[in-house]
């Protein structure tokens, strides 16, 4: 079928702005976030309501043309992006971004998939309540996408993941079914729990145009402090002192290297000299809606124990707004600092807390014995058992070659250390076309079995994404 052909129909259902085929255009969305790969598309979609996704979705089924599901394409695994055949079209969210409703009383927001995580948060904000999900892509996410991935972040450890948040969900099925159950309940046991499903599917189940989603009271005081560690200090009991004399006011719990701090400081124009002790620095945050508690005098009684402890070497508590803004910049920017360089090979695994730092330990070695001029960033969500243990492409070399190279190679030294401490080799980030064939690796096989056939059941002609994690019974792969 010629490209023509393609994208004719659905020109009819959309309007102009509806649909995008100038080359140029198209090549923003088909590059993934990390530029490791560019798809392929004859088109990108922009439906403006659940009834074009319905009617955009029963065309494509008609034709056997697939669709990839895009809301600001910041993902991490490949998931976001078309394969190459040329035969997939994007389904962008990005015109779908309202605010539906807010229920200050139910604590609930309801908003169109498409809608940009930073304006929900900001929207939520506006009626004295808080979204309690953040990640430093959190100005171009987009909630569908959030779902999608199962987006975690950087209050995990005190509001959990995505899947936390959800409370409803209106999607579009592979033959246009709409699913319509936006409801704000925070009990309901009737069946299965269909919404679920789509939380973390990236795309391959279906397409979700709406979401409900849990709020929270928005705080009002936080104290916040950087703490630099004790050489070969053990983060788990750090944690471990923190959560429980926090009085679950903690909210943050990162965990940063020295060596990712100094990346983020020369990302930054004016950068906080924070530093790092020698086993690294954390990023400690107590939060509260309530005007009674004193959160610095709790917080600099918890550093004193910690300090007590000899985990901790010196702690820094935020006097201000613009020092709390500058430490979390610092954590922030540490991505970014990676990119600078010349990228990063990352390992997004996550292990049981009580095996932080036994992986630590067992990794670095492995990555010593294997090339002892590797250069590290490892940081990442330590208070729910996350690490971005990140390798840095030296800057002389090329990018993808290195990428390649220690993908086949010493990663997956390092993900079978985390399966083999009862870890994963995607905390957070998905698994999409890059780690599809790690979740064949990894995974059960009867796990694998029951994943191909919900996929089955949702999508049997794989329309949904095809290429993404997994393909449905009598599909091409095992995976
Ligand atoms: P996209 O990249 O567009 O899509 C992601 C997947 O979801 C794809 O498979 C896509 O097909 C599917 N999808 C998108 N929209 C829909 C829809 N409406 N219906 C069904 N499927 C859909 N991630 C974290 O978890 N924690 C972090 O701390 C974090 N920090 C980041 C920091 C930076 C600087 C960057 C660049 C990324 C970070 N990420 C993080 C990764 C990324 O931001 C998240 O995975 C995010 O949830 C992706 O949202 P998106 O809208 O960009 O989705
Ligand atoms: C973060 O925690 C993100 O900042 C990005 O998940 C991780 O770039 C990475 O490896
Ligand atoms: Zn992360």
């Amino acid at each position: 079928m010629s490209q023509s052909v393609h994208v004719r129909p659905f020109r009819d259902l959309l309007d102009s702005g509806g649909v995008v085929e100038d080359p140029e255009r198209i090549a923003t969305y088909t590059m993934d976030q990390r530029q490791l790969f560019t798809g392929s598309t004859f088109a990108v979609l922009k439906p403006a309501t659940t009834q074009q996704v319905a009617d955009i979705v029963r065309l494509a089924a008609h034709y056997g043309i697939g669709i990839v599901p895009q809301g600001g394409n910041t993902s991490y695994c490949g998931g976001a992006t078309p394969d190459a055949s040329g035969r997939q079209v994007i389904v962008s969210l990005e015109r779908m971004d309202r605010i539906r409703e807010i229920d200050p009383v139910s604590m609930s927001i309801s908003v169109d998939a498409g809608a940009i995580l930073k304006n929900v948060q900001d929207a939520a904000a506006a009626a004295g309540l808080l979204l309690p999900l953040s990640l430093g892509a959190e100005a171009s996410c987009r909630i569908g996408g959030n779902i999608g991935t199962n987006a975690g972040g950087l209050s995990v450890v005190r509001y959990g993941m995505t899947r936390d948040l959800l409370l409803g969900i209106e999607a579009v099925l592979a033959d246009g079914t709409v699913v319509s159950d936006m409801r704000k309940l925070r009990k309901n046991n009737t069946g299965y729990d269909v919404k679920q499903c789509f939380v973390g599917s990236e795309g391959t189940l279906g397409i979700v145009t709406g979401a409900v989603l849990r709020l929270a009271p928005l705080p009002t005081r936080r104290a916040t402090a950087w703490l630099k560690l004790a050489k070969d200090a053990p983060i788990a009991e750090l944690l471990t002192l923190i959560h429980r004399e926090s009085a679950y006011l903690l909210t943050t719990f990162e965990f940063m290297t020295s060596r990712s701090i100094t990346l983020a400081t020369e990302a930054i124009t004016d950068p906080p000299s924070l530093g790092a002790g020698p086993g690294g620095a954390v990023l400690v945050e107590f939060a509260s809606s309530s005007r009674h508690l004193d959160l610095d005098e709790l917080m600099e009684a918890v550093l004193a124990e910690a300090i007590e402890t000899g985990c901790v070497d010196d702690a820094l508590l935020a006097q201000s707004g613009s020092q709390r803004t500058a430490m979390w910049r610092l954590r922030e920017t540490i991505p970014e600092g990676e990119k600078r360089r010349n990228g990063s090979v990352k390992h997004d695994i996550s292990v049981p807390l009580s095996s932080i730092q036994r992986f630590l330990d067992l990794a670095g070695s492995q990555v010593r014995s294997y090339d002892a001029d590797l250069e590290l960033s490892v940081y990442g969500h330590v208070g729910d058992g996350n690490l971005h243990y990140n390798v840095l492409v030296p800057r002389d070399v090329d990018r993808l070659e290195f990428t390649k190279r220690i993908e086949s190679s010493l990663s997956l030294q390092l993900y079978d250390t985390a399966a083999a401490l009862g870890g994963t080799f995607s905390a957070e980030h998905g698994v999409g076309r890059f780690k599809k064939h790690l979740l064949a690796r990894y995974s059960d096989p009867g796990r694998i079995a029951a994943m191909r056939r919900i996929k089955t059941a949702f999508d049997p002609a794989d329309i949904m994404n095809a290429g993404a994690i997994v393909c449905p019974m009598g599909g091409k792969s095992a995976s």
